[in-house]
């Protein structure tokens, strides 16, 4: 196949509906340079021709982008042939009319759904391809009218339920309306006299992990005649496996057979190899079309098993026998112009999900299915993927040509992604269930047919499972997340997710009650980094009660119920950065909390009380409070570190009423001094212990109630260690914050070559120093445990907040002493 990508040449503009089609392409009146992939907005923006959208309260003043029809245009040479030509087109966002050389060629109203047609019959030297972009706000206005009307919803504008677009671009309750268009993805023209169409290698793998199958179907079209289909299968280590010579047809199948494959992992749990599969359509020399798929050998599974003494089932992934303790965040799109996120942005945004010590991402519903680099990265790095149907927070409708448009692009997404080790589990839609649940709309002991006031069930129940059944036999599949047992908040069965904490206000202590089977949603909203904000608020609204800062906090009752959990926990801010510390604090707390306390109910084997938790959200898409754990500068916030200890694979933890756990999530038992200590709030110590503890392969030990038998206010500390390795810490400080003294607390920094000591004097909370990269950051310190943290570079000075204070502290240096 000769492909050329059409990415250079591009010119596009506004319509103007004043004059015919054929006039606005003739003019040659306001053209913008641009290319494709691009987007509306992104385009106008660099051509400075409307201010940046997510400055101010810019959204408003450029929302007339997404109201009005745009022409996209593109003159391009094709060389003479007698071979098939086909334009592609991979991403089309949204209501789309392409005509080559004046002839319509395709209408495409999915912004999921990837075109090609052939286009042999009308290409010339010389090309003129044209496309019109109709706005989908007024697209979307007019099918909602004309199919059923308003339908309820969370989030955005009703008519969003009838497009099939992004949802978020409507505006959510952490982003701006965005309505953009464009070609979103990659525009190629392909030339061959045949052409490998579709191809897939799934893997299964056998009972004792030790042997796999690889079954390879591959369809072909065109001048088949004489041609040889050559499938070869590439070890991780680039060493060639097998080789195997078929002739061509218009359907070839073949079988691999590995002995010992090396095994998949998700991250924690072992290494990423990956397979390369490579198709090679031959006639005598001639390459004609290949193909390469990269896949990994695992088995994953989703244990709904019961829990020793409690009701309901297990929800827990297994993978190659392991069963994981899940940490993971939901994934949001990482901007709204969907063509800025680039293959770099996805890797860093992967590397930091990584580094968190998590190992699954959820695709969420009212974004997109991500770009291929996402879960390229997800399988390199080896985090899982759990994604959803593109459908969130809405009664979606159930006409005929919807519901075929959905088939279409559930069919073309599954064939994309399936073949990704990465790819755990499928749900139908986010919320859709609970949202109908609420308003008395889902029936739930009657068919999807009986049940016409949720007219997609048809789509969550028949077509997409069937879809699922036809193109992607044995992943899990499960209609929506999150999908329950008798109400959408029951704790003992499937997924949950759990609002009670920041939706109804209530403290984040009681994430203790509020446990899910598999927690899939649950988070605290805090503001963005300063620099952040600074960079997007003029200077006079540089306050949290500004317009501009409203304004970029899209939550219902957003500001106050940020207000509510700081005035609940902490003394009152006295100023942005204050303000900003403040809520990243209650934020950092409130995921300790979650995290520690439904993993210790991992328990051991056969009391898997809870499989694990996703917080929401990773990422942000533009500048906001939200509860992103890394803000859209990429910076991570106080509560990703949080995090990170939480999730590491060996943990201990307090909670409120003293009592301690340790946590091994390794596949080995492990051997540690657990040291534990009280203090008062000026570090001096109340009481001390320490035990030798061993600590079961992947499961939770108790350690009893550490009383220090005192009435004073006390920190409580816990250490493990292994030799003077410390493996964990945590602490313990009276709450609420608010009613006690922090005393200064005299930090000091020491760089010692690549690291940098920080200890303190007396107990401190939430130590957050800002302007490095710092492996860990966002810690408590305790008197006389100095905590080591790996630096790149340090500056004289940092600033450091926390917990009753801040300030600029002068780094020490210290000649780096190398013991013999
Ligand atoms: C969940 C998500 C999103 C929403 C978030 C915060 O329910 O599925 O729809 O942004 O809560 O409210």
């Amino acid at each position: 196949m000769n492909v050329s990508l059409l990415e250079q040449g591009w010119k596009l503009k506004q319509r103007n509906l004043n004059s015919s089609l054929l006039d606005n392409f003739a003019s040659p009146e306001g053209w913008l340079p641009t290319t494709a992939p691009s987007t509306v907005y992104q385009t106008l923006f660099e051509a400075g021709v409307i201010p940046d959208p997510f400055y101010g309260i810019n959204e408003l003043e450029v929302e007339w982008v997404g109201e009005t029809d745009w022409l996209y245009k593109l003159e391009f040479e094709a060389a003479k042939t007698s071979e098939t030509s086909w334009l592609s087109f991979d991403g089309l966002d949204t209501f789309a009319t392409i005509w080559l050389n004046g002839h319509e060629i395709l209408k495409s109203e999915n912004m999921f759904v990837p075109q090609r047609v052939e286009v042999s019959g009308l290409l010339q030297e010389k090309n003129s391809l044209q496309i019109l972009f109709e706005s989908a706000w007024r697209k979307g206005l007019e099918l909602e009218a004309a199919n059923g009307g308003k339908r309820p919803l969370w989030n955005g504008d009703s008519s969003r339920l009838y497009v099939r677009k992004a949802q978020y671009h409507y505006s959510w309750d952490w982003g701006p309306k965005l309505l953009d268009l464009g070609l979103w993805r990659a525009v190629r023209l392909e030339t061959g006299a045949a052409r490998i169409t579709e191809w897939h290698c799934s893997v299964e793998l056998n009972a004792t992990f030790d042997a796999a199958t690889l079954p390879i179907t591959v369809d072909l079209e065109g001048d088949l005649e004489g041609a040889k289909l050559v499938l070869s299968l590439i070890g991780p280590g680039g060493i060639k496996l097998f080789k195997a010579i078929l002739e061509a047809a218009g359907q070839v199948s073949h079988s691999f057979e590995l002995e010992h494959p090396e095994l998949w992992y998700p991250h924690l749990y072992g290494t990423q190899p990956l397979y390369t599969v490579i198709l090679e359509l031959l006639r005598d020399d001639k390459n004609l079309d290949t193909k390469t798929q990269r896949i990994g050998v695992r088995q994953i599974r989703v244990i709904q098993e019961a829990v020793a003494d409690e009701s309901g089932s297990s929800f827990y992934f297994e993978v190659n026998g392991i069963s994981i303790l899940m940490g993971g965040a939901n994934w949001i799109p990482d901007d709204l112009m969907l063509t800025r996120v680039t293959k770099d942005r996805y890797a860093q945004r992967i590397a930091q999900t990584k580094a968190a010590n998590m190992q699954m991402l959820r695709v969420w519903g009212g974004g997109i299915y991500e770009d291929d680099a996402f879960y390229d990265h997800c399988d390199e790095a080896g985090i899982l993927v759990w994604q959803d149907f593109m459908f969130g927070c809405g009664i979606y409708p159930g006409h005929a040509e919807f519901v075929e448009s959905v088939r279409l692009e559930a069919i073309a997404n599954i064939k994309r992604l399936r073949h990704h080790p990465c790819l755990a589990i499928w749900t139908g839609n986010n919320e859709d269930y609970p949202l109908a649940f609420g308003q008395g709309l889902y029936k739930k002991d009657l068919t999807p047919e009986e049940n016409p006031e949720m007219p997609a069930r048809v789509i969550y129940e028949h077509v997409l499972p069937q879809a699922l059944q036809e193109f992607d036999p044995g992943r899990y599949y499960q209609p929506g997340s999150p999908f329950y047992g008798t109400y959408p908040d029951d704790p003992t069965v499937a997924d949950r997710h759990t609002w009670d904490v920041w939706g109804q206000g209530q403290p984040y202590r009681n994430y203790i009650k509020l446990e899910g089977r598999f927690v899939s949603e649950f988070g605290m909203a805090s503001a963005a980094h300063l620099s952040t904000l600074e960079a997007v608020l003029p200077i006079s609204e540089r306050y949290s009660q500004s317009r501009t800062f409203e304004h970029h906090m899209k939550a219902g009752e957003g500001m106050r119920r940020l207000n509510a959990y700081i005035t609940d926990t902490q003394k009152l801010p006295q100023n942005l950065e204050e303000y900003v510390y403040a809520t990243q604090l209650v934020q950092s707390e409130a995921m300790d909390c979650a995290y520690r306390i439904w993993r210790r109910r991992w328990g051991v084997a056969g009391k898997r009380a809870v499989g694990g938790a996703l917080v929401w959200q990773i990422n942000d898409c533009w500048p906001v409070s939200s509860w992103a754990i890394i803000d859209s500068s990429a910076t991570p916030k106080p509560a990703y570190y949080s995090i990170k200890r939480a999730l590491a694979p060996v943990s201990v933890s307090f909670w409120a009423d003293g009592s301690v756990w340790a946590l091994n999530t390794t596949l080995e038992p492990l051997e540690v001094v657990l040291q534990l200590q009280a203090m008062n709030l000026s570090g001096s110590q109340i009481s001390s212990e320490t035990r030798e503890i061993l600590i079961p392969a992947n499961s939770v030990l108790e350690l009893g109630i550490y009383n220090s038998q005192t009435t004073e206010p006390v920190v409580l500390a816990a250490k493990l260690l292994e030799g003077s390795n410390v493996k964990a810490r945590h602490a313990l400080f009276p709450e609420p914050f608010k009613y006690f003294d922090w005393q200064h607390p005299e930090i000091s920094l020491v760089q010692h070559g690549t690291n940098l000591h920080v200890s303190s004097s007396k107990p401190v909370k939430g130590v957050f120093i800002h302007g490095v990269e710092l492996s860990d950051n966002m810690f408590d310190l305790i008197p006389g445990d100095v905590q080591i943290l790996d630096i790149s570079s340090l500056p004289e000075s940092l600033k450091v907040q926390w917990l009753g204070g801040s300030g600029m502290i002068r780094v020490k240096r210290e000649e780096l002493v190398i013991a013999d």
